[in-house]
């Protein structure tokens, strides 16, 4: 058996990918086998490269496993979405597949990097759900797996012509690191199988063995860091010029997961590894993944990261084997600055004369509840819509493109369901964001999703009363170390640890430029509400002018010896 963890073994991972025939290995097969609800390990490390994740219903475990029965397996599907984007008829038919095929409460999930995931898809039916996405010229290749994964950008370009430009950039770069491999045609869309399961395409950029672990790339335009560009594997700063993009600043080796109690694992900002022009933006991004294919840990998943990889060379020797890989200088990072991370709420006008409308979306949970139709209403929208929808990288949405004409229209609908009252909320609440840990993450010790209503609804009468509830203060909880909610950049963060315990992490710069520190190691949701509590009054009181919460907690409430986790050097004011 292969040790995870033997520096001299490469991991159990790569020997899957190395005879999988470039991502089939028995997957079609396994697929076919009605005799369980599940994939083996192996099929399912390779079905991620595919956007599927097996998964059980975690709710239910505990009595099937009293029966004696199997576990309530069914599949998570992850949607390839650059930058965010889906037309109004993509909308209806994810939205109906989400109401055929989805087992419990239909809905459409809005994630953290911009795209959308269906939960609770019984084996027989995902062919049926990636064919429907393909329909619409949707797709999951790639969606996860070791290999180049979501590329997000700002959500909404039109709000000026430069940001269409960075767009472009990213949607380029997003198709340039594709997989090449045929085999998500093959299994999933009964394209002709190659014959004796031979693979018949080469990956020229990937290689047999792929990435030696997920790649995440961001292109941020300042003033705004809503991708938190810090947090990527690779990301581009946008530097606009008298309105022109004549460049970016590169950033490598941001990565957010952790380990409790491992020391060896932490979340770290990227680097400014120096500025490039537009042109430059895909022989970079290939050298900066083929450096990371070729040096990265393939040894030990936990290691394996482009993070780490800088840690253990160095920033100088990386960027040096970049450069000759691409043969392109680095320049002298440009000044930056960033100042929200916030999503736009409400209309707003573009600079091509079109609306947008922003809505928030707590936990990005697009679902019908009592008295609050949040998917019949935005089924209703996409009926009547000429423009496009947008997710953001907060879980939120945007509804772009709209016209003049069509403004009052869309904004009758939002109101007729109450929606327009959702951007209403506290600036905590429009600042939170959740990962969706139980029911169905396999790697969930707590809560997340499921607690954030009863958190933010303690909480926000201590703004009230405090004079904050319009202050954007950002909250962010995880289910568990891995940070899918980017927890670790959140000026309150939470992390679960297991059922209802949490760390408290306080004290990130609210522009995602300064990660927080741990404050309390373990502690109850209520403890944590106890604890925050007096310092939201003491900030009410102390603040100096423009002094963010999170700011006010690294001055005035953290002991500076407390653990940091930052070791980037993040070129932001
Ligand atoms: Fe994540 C694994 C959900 C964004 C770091 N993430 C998972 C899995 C697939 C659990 C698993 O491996 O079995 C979760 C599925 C839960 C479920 O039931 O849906 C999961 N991650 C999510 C999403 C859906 C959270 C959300 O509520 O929106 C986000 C989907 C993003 C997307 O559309 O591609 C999501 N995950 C992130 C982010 C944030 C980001 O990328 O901006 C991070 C931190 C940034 C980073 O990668 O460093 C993140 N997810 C992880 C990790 C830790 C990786 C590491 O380097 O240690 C894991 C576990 C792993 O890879 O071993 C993980
Ligand atoms: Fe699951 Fe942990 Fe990610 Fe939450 S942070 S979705 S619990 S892996």
């Amino acid at each position: 058996m292969t040790n995870p963890t033997d520096p001299l073994q490469p991991s159990a991972n790569e020997g899957i990918k190395a005879r999988s025939h470039h991502l089939r290995g028995t997957i079609a097969q396994e697929m076919a086998d009605t005799s369980t609800g599940g994939i083996s390990e192996e099929a399912g490390q390779l079905t991620k490269f595919h956007g599927l994740y097996l998964q059980d219903d975690r709710d239910q475990r505990i009595a099937l496993k009293r029966e004696g029965k199997e576990k309530a397996f069914q599949f998570m599907l992850r949607v390839r979405l650059p930058g965010g984007r889906t037309t109004p008829q993509q909308w209806l038919t994810l939205d109906q597949l989400a109401s055929d095929l989805e087992v419990g409460s239909p809905s459409l999930r809005l994630t953290t990097r911009q795209t959308f995931q269906f939960h609770g898809v019984l084996k027989g039916n995902v062919k049926k759900l990636v064919q429907g996405m393909h329909g619409v010229l949707l797709d999951s290749i790639a969606a996860c797996g070791d290999v180049n994964r979501n590329v997000m950008t700002s959500p909404n370009p039109e709000r000026n012509p430069v940001l269409m430009q960075v767009y472009e950039q990213a949607k380029a770069w997003s198709d340039f690191a594709l997989p090449k491999t045929h085999a998500y045609h093959e299994i999933w869309l009964d394209d002709e199988l190659v014959a004796g399961g031979e693979a018949r395409e080469s990956e020229p950029m990937y290689g047999a063995t792929y990435l030696p672990r997920k790649f995440k790339t961001g292109f941020a335009v300042p003033p705004s860091n809503d991708v938190d560009v810090f947090s990527q594997d690779l990301g581009f700063i946008a530097i606009i010029e008298n309105d022109k993009l004549v460049g970016y600043n590169v950033t490598i080796g941001g990565g957010l997961g952790m380990s409790h109690g491992n020391v060896d694992t932490f979340p770290r900002l990227a680097d400014v590894a120096g500025f490039i022009t537009p042109e430059q933006v895909i022989p970079i991004g290939e050298a900066v993944l083929t450096t990371q294919r070729d040096y990265g840990d393939r040894h030990n998943r936990k290691h394996a990261r482009l993070k780490y990889t800088i840690e253990d060379k160095g920033l100088d020797w990386f960027r040096g084997e970049v450069e000759q890989r691409s043969g392109i200088k680095f320049q002298p990072a440009r000044y930056i600055t960033f100042t929200t991370i916030e999503d736009p709420h409400g209309w707003h006008e573009c600079a091509d004369g079109t609306w947008f409308y922003g809505l928030h979306i707590l936990s990005g949970r697009v679902v019908d509840r009592p008295g609050w139709p949040m998917k019949a209403a935005l089924r209703e929208i996409a009926r009547i819509h000429t423009g496009d929808f947008r997710l953001t990288p907060s879980q939120n949405l945007t509804i772009s493109g709209v016209t003049l004409e069509q403004k009052p229209v869309i904004d009758g609908i939002l109101q007729k369901h109450g929606l327009d009252q959702e951007n209403e909320r506290s600036g905590l609440r429009l600042n939170s964001m959740s990962c969706v840990a139980l029911p169905t993450c396999g790697l969930a010790l707590s809560e997340s999703e499921r607690v954030l209503p009863g958190l933010l609804a303690k909480l926000e009468p201590v703004l009230d009363g405090a004079g904050l509830q319009r202050d954007a203060i950002s909250l962010r909880m995880t289910g568990c170390p891995n940070g899918c909610a980017r927890p670790y950049l959140a000026e309150i963060g939470l992390v679960g640890k297991a059922p209802n315990k949490f760390a408290l992490y306080l004290g990130a710069k609210y522009q995602g430029t300064r990660l927080n520190r741990l404050y309390a190691a373990t502690v109850t949701l209520e403890q944590a509400i106890e604890m925050v509590t007096p310092l939201i009054q003491r900030y009410a009181k102390e603040r100096q002018p423009g002094e963010g919460f999170g700011d006010y907690c690294d001055r005035a409430v953290l002991p500076k010896d407390a653990t940091f986790h930052s070791v980037g050097t993040p070129l932001a004011a």
